[in-house]
C-alpha cells in the first residue's frame, strides 16, 4: 500500500520541495493550503517543480483546530509534515500575537489532532536555529541552550518543547528538526538571499540601480532546501522519534553572499548596495552555526550543495525571471 503524507504550509519554499521529494518516492501528498482571493498565485512555487497537478490541496488554517481534526480524520495520512508558519523574522515584531497563534500555538493544533484521530501518524515540526538566538555556544547542537531573541523564535521555542512534550507524554512518533536557514530559487522576495539575487539580476538587466539591505556583518549556516528537507523526510523514516539539527557546518556573512553574487554577474558590490535602518531588527541574532553530528550520524544525512553553487543557481534562476519583465 503507497504512504500519504499531509503537509502543512505546502505553499511555501519547503512544502514545494517536499511535495517533489515525497511524490517522488510515490507518497500520496496532501496540502492543507489556506483559502485565498488570489488562489490562482498560490501553487507557484509548486508549478515550478512541475507538480503543482500532482497534489491534493484541501483548504484549511493550523490556527482552526476544527479544520486539522477534519482534514487529519478524513486523510489519515501516514506522516504529517507541519512545515506552516508565520516565518518571516523581522515581521513577527509587528505581528507578535498572530505570530505566537500560528507559529506556537497552530502546533499544539496539530499535534493535538493526531493525537484525537490519529495517534499512529508520524509527526515532524519545522523547528528552527533561530531558537539559540544570542548563542551560548559558538557552535550550536542538539544540547546547546537555546535563547530566542524575537516572537518568531519565542514561538518555534514553544513548538519544539511541545512537540518533545506529546512524544514524552502521548508517545507520539514526534520529531523536530531544528534546521538552520536553508535557501533556494523558491524563497520567499522579503528574505536575505533571495533578496540579494533578485536585487543582483534586476541590477545586471537595468531595472534597478541600487540594493538597500539591513546588517551586513550577520553570519547564518545557509544551506539549500532541496538537502533539507530529505533531511525531514529521513527523520519520519526512524524507529525512533528524536531532534535533529541540521545544518553544513559552515558560516558566511551578508556581505559574503552579495559579494558571491555581484561577483557571478561581474559586478562590484560597493557599487551598489545602501545600508537602510528600515531593515534592522530590534533585537539581531548575530552568528549561527550549527553542528549535524547527529543527524550525520543516525541518519545519514550530509548537504550536497554548497553555499556558492546556491547562489550561483538563485542568481542564474533570477536573471531569467528579470529578463521576461
Ligand atoms: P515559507 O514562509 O516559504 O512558507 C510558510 C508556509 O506556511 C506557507 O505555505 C504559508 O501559506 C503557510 N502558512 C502560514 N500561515 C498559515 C496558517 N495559519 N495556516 C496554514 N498555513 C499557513 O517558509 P519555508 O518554506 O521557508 O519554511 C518552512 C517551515 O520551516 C516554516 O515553519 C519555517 O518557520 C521553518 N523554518 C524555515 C527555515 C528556512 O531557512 N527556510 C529554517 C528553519 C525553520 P501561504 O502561502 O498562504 O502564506
Ligand atoms: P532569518 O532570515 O531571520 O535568519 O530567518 P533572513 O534572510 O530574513 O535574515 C538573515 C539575516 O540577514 C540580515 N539582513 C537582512 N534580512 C532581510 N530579510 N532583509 C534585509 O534587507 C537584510 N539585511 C540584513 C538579518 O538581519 C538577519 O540577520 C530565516 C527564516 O527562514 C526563518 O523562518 C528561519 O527559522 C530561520 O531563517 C532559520
Amino acid at each position: 500500500m503507497g504512504r500519504r503524507a499531509l503537509i502543512t504550509g505546502i505553499t511555501g519554499q519547503d512544502g514545494a520541495y517536499l511535495a517533489a521529494l515525497l511524490l517522488g518516492q510515490g507518497y500520496e501528498v496532501v496540502g492543507l493550503a489556506r483559502r485565498s482571493s488570489s488562489a490562482e498565485f498560490a501553487c507557484h512555487r509548486l508549478e515550478r517543480l512541475g507538480v503543482a497537478s500532482d497534489v491534493k490541496l484541501v483548504d484549511g488554517d493550523i490556527v482552526d483546530l476544527s479544520s486539522v481534526v477534519r482534514l487529519v480524520g478524513e486523510h489519515g495520512p501516514d506522516e504529517i509534515y507541519n512545515l506552516a508558519a508565520q516565518s518571516f523574522v523581522h515581521a513577527s515584531f509587528t505581528q507578535p500575537i498572530l505570530t505566537g497563534q500560528v507559529t506556537g500555538i497552530g502546533v499544539t493544533n496539530l499535534l493535538e489532532a493526531v493525537r484525537i484521530v490519529n495517534p499512529k501518524a508520524r509527526f515532524y515540526q519545522a523547528s528552527s536555529s533561530e531558537m539559540y538566538g544570542r548563542v551560548q555556544a559558538p557552535i550550536q547542537s542538539e544540547t546547546t541552550p537555546f535563547y530566542p531573541r524575537s516572537p518568531y523564535a519565542v514561538a518555534k521555542l514553544y513548538g519544539h518543547w511541545i512537540t518533545v512534550n506529546y512524544r514524552e507524554s502521548f508517545g507520539l512518533h514526534a520529531s523536530s528538526g531544528i534546521l538552520f536557514n536553508h535557501e533556494s530559487p523558491l524563497r520567499g522576495l522579503e528574505f536575505v538571499t533571495r533578496k540579494i539575487t533578485n536585487g543582483v539580476a534586476r541590477i545586471k538587466k537595468g531595472l534597478q540601480r541600487e540594493l538597500r539591505l539591513g546588517n551586513l556583518a550577520a553570519r547564518r549556516d545557509w544551506g539549500h532546501a532541496r538537502d533539507y528537507v530529505r533531511a525531514m523526510w529521513l527523520m519520519l523514516q526512524q524507529d525512533v522519534p528524536g531532534d535533529f539539527v541540521v545544518a553544513t557546518g559552515r558560516a558566511a556573512s551578508v556581505a559574503d553572499v552579495c559579494r558571491i553574487a555581484f561577483g557571478h554577474v561581474g559586478l562590484d558590490m560597493n557599487d551598489h548596495i545602501v545600508t537602510d535602518a528600515q531593515y534592522l531588527r530590534p533585537a539581531e541574532v548575530d552568528t549561527l552555526l550549527g553542528d549535524a553530528t547527529k543527524a550525520r550520524d543516525v541518519l545519514g544525512w550530509t548537504p550536497q550543495i554548497t553555499l556558492e553553487e546556491m547562489i550561483v543557481e538563485m542568481v542564474e534562476a533570477d536573471l531569467k525571471i528579470a529578463a521576461s519583465v
